[in-house]
């Protein structure tokens, strides 16, 4: 398995990251499983399938094989990992019925791109400065 450069995402291996939205609480431990809560009850989003980088460059973890929806599909779940300072759910969609989408931050995700831009912002702050 590929956990990125100087395998960074490998520290996610027993981790687990939720946050309620709306009625349900939403999920998912890297490597592991996708869930869906409501009070006591839980719903299987699907498991670990596969760690990808789309065509932006961003990178989806892929569950597959959850509880079958009524008159549906095996649920799944895609997770788009961003970069931003904390490891956090932000949003939760259902594109389609019983497909989600999770939008989960962190620094993991920030690329050398975004980090010379950071460092650029604050060496023209430090020049203004003096
Ligand atoms: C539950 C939830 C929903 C899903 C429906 C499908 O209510 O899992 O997210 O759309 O089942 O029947």
């Amino acid at each position: 398995m590929d956990f990125g450069e100087k395998n960074i995402y490998a520290s996610l291996f027993n981790e687990c990251y939720s946050t309620k939205i709306q009625k349900y609480t939403y999920e998912f431990c890297p490597f592991g499983k996708a869930s869906q809560k409501e009070g006591s009850s839980s719903t299987d989003l699907g498991s670990f399938k596969s760690f990808d980088f789309d065509n932006k460059g961003e990178l989806i973890m892929t569950f597959e094989d959850g509880q079958k929806c009524w008159n549906g599909p095996k649920r799944s779940a895609n997770i788009v990992f961003k970069c931003n300072t904390e490891n956090e759910i932000v949003s939760v969609q259902e594109p389609s019925t019983c497909v989600y989408r999770y939008t989960f931050h962190t620094p993991l995700a920030c690329q050398q791109s975004e980090l010379d831009r950071l460092n650029d912002l604050i060496q023209n702050q430090f020049k203004t400065e003096l």
